[in-house]
């Protein structure tokens, strides 16, 4: 279907149906029915139809799924039947006692539903005749609050159902693993603080005034809850209508009465976690007859028919048969444990940080010993203990290394550090970390060049410097064995890309210490020029914000230093980006400002119309002139006319000085 060949409403009415299928299939049901691109043929068709025919425009259409509206708080909704929580269980015992209880009460053996304990927030979704009309967060089950908003842009949230089903349905929204990652990826390229969890990342993302944000994140669901007139008999009948209306239920579950087979489900579902594409913190055990519930009962805090069953920490015993040193960026010199590699939680660990010298001395940590591991957040292995118990008998306490162990120079242990640091500038292992840390993503983001390569440079004597770099040819990089001519190309080509990477990007490849990404940003921005900041004081940087002591007197001792002006001087003749440019501060940073189309009106008390335009145009919004269906935000002052009366019409956000001040702040103390 052309664009042109819709012609009526009945016309856009089916294109929108065709999307929320296309939509609801990959969504939903995990199938893919459409390319991206066929898809996003027909969703422009749909754009432009919808802006030639604003009155045709449906509440369901995907067009209302992108984001856009700023709110200015969330509304509280009363849950009028409560969201009750869980009690936990940590073993098989508790199962049973669990089991016994509910024996008692009903008179016969129970049958059981158990599903997946999704690790994210719960949600209720209400649908009246079909249409999604609230969403909200479970607060303290009684009382929540108003996502209706955010939840919108979640794709696999049915806008509008096949059916008129009026009621509620609730489950948990949660961030899969894979975006979470990719999103603390690109913060922390961007020198934002990351997540500690997909949980807090999805909770970061719910409750966001900026829908647009949320609808960026990559949010979904699953529902284990209906809530209507007409009752269901079962839980497995539930979560089976469930389906049919069209939400994302999830299909690992089991029913049964044995607590035998319970346990088996368990114990699959504990290995099967860590493969799974979203976090699960344990197995929910349901009371499946409705009849059966009703007898059981509830308590003050939930129902006495259902429990949790929590995960344990994944936790192994293994053997350290090595401990090694490192030599760090910064001349910090690392103990690792290597291990006999275990399996833990979810992968196969043979090494740990033992992070400094103080830790392995407090826990005594010694070759031949047999160790407690665990993953910090699921994720960093860690030392717990020594199992002493199993210490071979001539195990002796560990030597800490009196020299470098790349370079052989003695090493400082700092009274006011637990670190061992190399002091040796030229120490070869601080070199190959330091060019490894400048080709890295975050700061010169040269792909094809990594910690080998730059590894097989170094000892081959062509690189030895960060501007050594820039002097590669062809012919150096095909004598190294196994570069060809095409990745020597590529080398070559990442080199030169190099050179348009923001000034940000240029300071934190540096590695000065304590000036990470962030710190990088905020001075880059500060100061605008590579030239200003070797200038600068220790005084002028700490007074930007965010930025303390201990980094301005680690930069400006750096540039102190001959040797880093010489280096800058290089740079700037080999091309790199010394200045601020527009583009670097606006890739660099999201705000509520970016991609928006603002129209200022009335007299503003603090700034100049000009002033205020400039100021808005450089944090990526684009300032225009009359007010349209476009217009995301008008900012109104003292005695705004027919632009003011336009925007209340059209229903565009409105904000008075006040707001925009109030945000203008936010972005400071982001
Ligand atoms: C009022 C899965 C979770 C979960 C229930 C869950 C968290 C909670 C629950 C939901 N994952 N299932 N199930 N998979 N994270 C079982 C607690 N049920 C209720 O909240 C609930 C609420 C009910 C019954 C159940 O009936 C009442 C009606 C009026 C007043 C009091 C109770």
């Amino acid at each position: 279907m052309n664009a042109t060949d819709i012609k009526t409403v009945e016309d856009y009415q089916k294109l929108v149906e065709k999307l929320n299928q296309y939509s609801h299939d990959y969504y939903v049901l995990d199938q893919e029915t459409v390319t991206d691109k066929e898809y996003d043929v027909l969703y422009q068709q749909l754009l432009k139809i919808e802006a030639s025919h604003p009155d045709w425009v449906r509440p369901d259409s995907p067009s209302k799924r992108v984001g856009g509206e700023v709110l200015s708080g969330f509304e509280k909704v009363t849950h009028e039947i409560p969201m009750l929580s869980l009690s936990n269980a940590f073993n098989l015992e508790e199962l049973q006692a669990f089991d016994d209880r509910n024996q008692k009460a009903v008179g016969h053996p129970v049958t059981y539903v158990c599903e997946l304990k999704i690790d994210g927030l719960s949600i209720s979704l209400r649908y009246e005749n079909g249409v999604f009309v609230q969403g909200a967060t479970r607060g303290n089950g009684t009382v929540g609050e108003d996502i209706t908003a955010n939840l919108r842009t979640v794709k696999s949230i049915p806008l509008r159902l096949k059916t008129d089903f009026t009621g509620e349905v609730r489950g948990e929204c949660y961030m899969p693993k894979s975006s979470f990652e990719q999103l603390n990826d690109k913060r922390e390229a961007e020198g934002q603080a990351v997540f500690a969890n997909p949980r807090n990342a999805a909770a970061g993302s719910l409750r966001q005034l900026n829908t647009k944000v949320t609808a960026s994140r990559n949010l979904t669901v699953f529902l284990y809850q209906l809530l209507r007139e007409e009752p269901v008999t079962s839980q497995e009948e539930a979560l089976e209508s469930l389906k049919q209306l069209g939400f994302r239920v999830n299909p690992d579950r089991t029913v049964t009465q044995s607590m035998a087979a319970i346990w088996t489900f368990i114990e699959h579902m504990t290995e099967k976690r860590h493969h799974l594409p979203y976090e699960i913190d344990g197995i929910v055990l349901k009371v499946n007859d409705v009849a059966d519930q009703q007898k059981i009962g509830f308590t003050v805090k939930g129902p006495k028919w259902a429990i949790a069953y929590k995960f344990p920490a994944d936790i192994k015993e293994t053997v350290v048969r090595e401990v090694r040193w490192t030599v760090g960026r910064t001349g910090v010199v690392t103990p690792t444990a290597i291990m006999a590699p275990v399996h833990l939680a979810g992968t196969i660990v043979q090494r740990a940080s033992l992070h400094n010298v103080d830790l392995i001395v407090a826990k005594d940590i010694r070759i031949g010993d047999t160790v407690v591991v665990h993953k910090a957040g699921d994720i960093i292995p860690e030392v717990t203990h020594v199992v002493l118990e199993k210490r071979p008998k001539d195990s002796q306490p560990l030597e800490i290394p009196k020299t470098c162990p790349a370079c052989h120079e003695p090493l400082t242990h700092l009274k006011e550090e637990v670190a061992l640091r190399c002091m040796n500038p030229n120490c070869p292992a601080q070199l190959v970390e330091g060019l490894s840390h400048f080709v890295s993503r975050n700061a010169m983001n040269m792909t094809g060049i990594g910690p080998r390569l730059i590894t097989q440079l170094y000892q081959a004597g062509y690189v030895k410097s960060l501007t050594d770099l820039y002097r590669l040819d062809e012919e150096k990089l095909v004598s190294l064995p196994g570069i060809k001519e095409k990745s020597a190309k590529k080398v070559l080509d990442a080199l030169k890309d190099s050179r348009k990477r923001p000034l940000n990007a240029v300071l934190f490849g540096l590695g000065i210490r304590h000036v990470g990404a962030k710190a990088a940003r905020l001075i880059a921005e500060h100061f605008g020029t590579m030239d200003a900041i070797t200038h600068a004081t220790m005084e002028e940087v700490e007074q930007i914000d965010g930025v303390g002591t201990i980094i301005a007197e680690s930069l400006t001792t750096f540039f102190s230093l001959p040797e880093s002006i010489e280096m800058v001087k290089e740079f700037e003749k080999i091309g790199l980006t010394l200045t601020l440019k527009k583009e670097a501060v606006d890739t660099s940073r999201s705000n509520v400002f970016r991609n928006k189309t603002i129209v200022l009106t009335g007299k503003l008390a603090n700034y100049t119309r000009p002033e205020l335009k400039q100021l808005l145009t450089d944090l990526g919004a684009d300032v225009t002139g009359s007010v349209s269906k476009k217009t995301d935000i008008v900012i109104a002052g003292e005695d705004a006319g027919s632009k003011l009366e336009k925007a209340e019409q059209l229903n565009v956000s409105i904000w008075d000085e006040k707001q925009l001040e109030a945000r203008l702040k936010d972005l400071n103390h982001e």
